[in-house]
């Protein structure tokens, strides 16, 4: 049973509490049991205006396991996403991470029996590994690095796109430590013919006409310097949710390659055909400015999605906030892309008429969210359209105008809030 506490993070980031927080563990084992959830009474703040009048009246704060309460868009699988105000701390909490699966037979791992397997055709030697001796193995690597579902902000959409109505918060950056995957299949003796690599994970579907939630990539990919096996985020182990006990990461790609629950690795000489490659996560081919491509699953027209497209938020100010007229304002935000480097940040508070330099903020590597923040003085009280455009370093820029693709993916447009000066 899940009580409903009404402690929202505001955009602004502070923590209204309201009502007393009982919280019952629940659902644990196999499935997650259905939570007792009580209509919101509460709506939840800083919802973009473009979210479907419905959804805006759906969604509701709710606590999962280990999590703190974030914005539940369904529970059977569980989807939720992190409230945007947690995007004014550089990295997201773990216990404040979004949470994505697409099916919802969802396992306890334990750790003293996990085992992760590795193997296939293309692999000389297989073996297994223990959640120990993929610890003590191998050298540890930590990257920070944004985990963004291709699906992030798909309720966006001006019409209706089928699959998880994500508001800005389908994503979070954390500091993932792990084993590199190119170090675990060198072991494994993948062979000079490898072209993709198979990962699976311990859930499964609860219905057998879903097909299992298994991915491929390709091998150079799986090769590069920054693919791990994690089995830390954020200098802990990873939060159930999120993949315990050891995930795949695969910096500037997007999360429908971070395999969670990693329990096998097949080394494959031809290309992959299951059903999450072959037929889901698929843009159109051509339509967004990529770099690296996964060519060995192309047809002629589509192509799976590979990097995060470059892209910025406003974080410190909320649709529909009023500040004070005459007065100096600290706006804070984000920025990310794929890996390329975040070159610079323009801000607008006049709708997009004019532009100023942000400035940006910590760098804490090339795959992490980039902070900026530029100062706005309202001259006067009214109506103000802010507006943020990062760009990155081989010269993309986020669009003006929605790049329309069947499954909603990769909305990088650029992201406006509109104030009051009071
Ligand atoms: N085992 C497993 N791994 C998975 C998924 C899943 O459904 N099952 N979903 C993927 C997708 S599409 C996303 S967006 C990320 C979400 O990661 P998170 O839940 O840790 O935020 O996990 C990826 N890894
Ligand atoms: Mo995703």
């Amino acid at each position: 049973m899940i009580t409903r506490r009404h402690v929202l993070k505001t955009a602004g980031g502070s923590a209204i509490a309201a009502g007393a927080a009982a919280i019952g563990v629940g659902g644990a084992g196999g499935t997650q049991s259905a939570a007792a959830a009580t209509p919101s009474s509460e709506p939840v703040p800083g919802l973009d205006p473009v979210l479907p009048q419905g959804l805006r009246d759906a969604a509701v704060m709710d606590k999962l396991p280990g999590k703190v309460p974030l914005i539940k868009l369904s529970y059977r699988p569980p989807n939720y996403e992190t409230p945007v105000g947690y995007f004014n701390s550089l990295f997201t909490p773990n216990d404040a991470f979004f949470v994505r699966y697409h099916l919802a037979n969802i396992p306890e791992v334990d750790a003293a029996s996990w085992r992760l397997k590795i193997g296939g055709e293309a692999a000389e030697k297989p073996f297994e590994l223990s959640l120990d001796q993929l610890k003590s193995d191998f050298p540890a690597a930590e990257i920070a690095a944004v985990c963004q579902c291709s699906g992030n902000r798909r309720g966006l959409f001006p019409s209706h796109v089928p699959g998880v109505q994500w508001g800005y918060g389908a994503m979070g950056n954390a500091k993932w430590k792990g084993a590199r995957l190119k170090d675990i299949l060198e072991r494994a003796g993948s062979t000079k013919d490898a072209l993709e690599i198979v990962l699976d994970g311990a859930d499964g579907p609860v219905i057998d006409q879903t097909p299992d939630f298994i991915k491929s990539l390709p091998i150079w990919k799986a090769l590069e310097e920054n693919a791990l096996v994690a089995y830390e985020m954020n200098g802990a182990p990873l939060p159930h949710f999120n993949g315990f006990p050891a995930r795949i990461v695969i910096p500037g790609w997007t999360a429908t390659y971070w395999v969670k629950h990693l329990t096998s690795i097949n080394v494959r000489k031809t290309p992959f055909d299951g059903f999450w490659v072959k037929t889901a996560y698929r843009v159109p081919s051509g339509k967004f400015p990529v770099v690296q491509r996964f060519v060995s699953q192309e047809t002629a027209v589509n192509t799976p999605i590979t990097e995060i497209m470059v892209n910025s938020i406003i974080t410190s100010l909320a649709d529909g906030q009023t500040i004070g007229a005459g007065k100096a304002n600290e706006v804070k935000g984000i920025a990310w892309d794929a890996g390329y480097g975040i070159a610079s940040v323009e801000f607008s508070s006049d709708g997009g008429k004019s532009w100023g330099a942000a400035t940006l903020g910590e760098d804490a590597g090339k795959f992490s969210f980039r902070p900026w923040t530029c100062s706005f003085t309202p001259p006067k009280a009214g109506a103000y359209t802010l507006m943020a455009r990062a760009s990155n370093k081989i010269g993309q820029t986020q669009t003006a105008e929605l790049i329309l693709n069947p499954a909603g993916y990769n909305h990088n447009v650029i992201h406006r809030v509109s104030i009051l000066a009071a």
